[in-house]
């Protein structure tokens, strides 16, 4: 996982503060293919998909937007409703137990900052993670995590024994751009991110059209993920795609955002 050090790429060594105003900077200047205008599109796919052969996504009572460009492929969904998303929301306030000291630092260049955001790690027993430079013993399951986690393996059908929880006290804390390609993670598996609490605006950027002397143009796709949300990354969305939830400073709520993945024991 190098969402720090893909932040050196995009704008040089930047500080702290340059890596927020590089991605304030870029958002007005982005031409995004906006859910809001794919969803139209997707809307009237699966309009159309219900008129003709019926959407199997539907059957479950959710309803799936297909979000895809050049080797993206994305699913979207609404799967818990405002009441329970809010109910999940307050229990993982309660439970979600976030680093701190040494592990909510990251070294960039030798120099030690704070992440801008709070972390934890939960999973199976013998897994290990590494992510900024560091490897990681999850914590066990709790029953709110065992809860959504079951919940989106029964709308997948896949399995998932790691998740990432990632809370953003408001729209100052952000994630920078980065892949989620991790060698611990199962070949061919999706990640599957579920979202609580403040909407905000998840970005994905081509890796040919990054810095500042792109290689090629290729849209931005821009996604505001939702209080209950569940967005899928499907195979191969993070070799082509990176992704980052930039700073909003009018956003003045927290989000907590759970990514599950399904990640290979450690080599004996
Ligand atoms: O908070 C989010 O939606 C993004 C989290 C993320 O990018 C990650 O866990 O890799």
């Amino acid at each position: 996982m190098d969402r720090f050090l893909v932040k050196q790429a995009l704008g040089g060594r930047l500080g702290k503060g340059q890596e927020r105003s590089l991605e304030e900077e870029q958002d007005p200047g982005e031409e995004a293919a906006l859910l809001g205008r794919e969803a139209g599109g997707s809307r009237k796919r699966l309009r159309r998909d219900s008129e003709e052969e019926r959407d199997p996504a539907e059957e479950g009572g959710l309803r799936w937007q297909h979000i895809r460009a050049e080797g993206l492929d994305c699913d979207y969904t609404i799967l818990f409703d405002r009441a329970e998303a809010g109910e999940l929301f307050q229990q993982l306030e309660k439970e979600v137990d976030y680093f701190t000291g040494a592990l909510a630092r990251v070294q960039v260049f030798g120099k030690w900052y704070q992440v801008p955001r709070k972390q934890a790690a939960y999973g199976d027993a013998g897994m290990t993670y590494s992510f900024s430079g560091l490897t990681l013993s999850p914590k066990p399951w709790t029953p709110v995590l065992e809860r959504v986690r079951d919940r989106v393996s029964r709308v997948t059908g896949q399995t998932f024994n790691f998740v990432l929880v990632n809370r953003y006290a408001d729209g100052r804390d952000h994630i920078g751009e980065h892949r989620d390609d991790e060698r611990e993670l199962a070949p061919g598996s999706p990640i599957a991110s579920v979202s609580f609490g403040a909407c905000r605006d998840f970005i994905f950027r081509h890796k040919d059209s990054r810095g500042r002397s792109p290689a090629r143009q290729v849209d931005v796709v821009r996604l505001p993920l939702a209080h209950g949300s569940l967005l899928v990354m499907n195979p191969p969305t993070n070799t082509h795609w990176y992704h980052s939830l930039p700073t909003r400073k009018r956003v003045l709520a927290a989000r907590i955002n759970l990514t599950f993945r399904h990640i290979l024991p450690p080599a004996k």
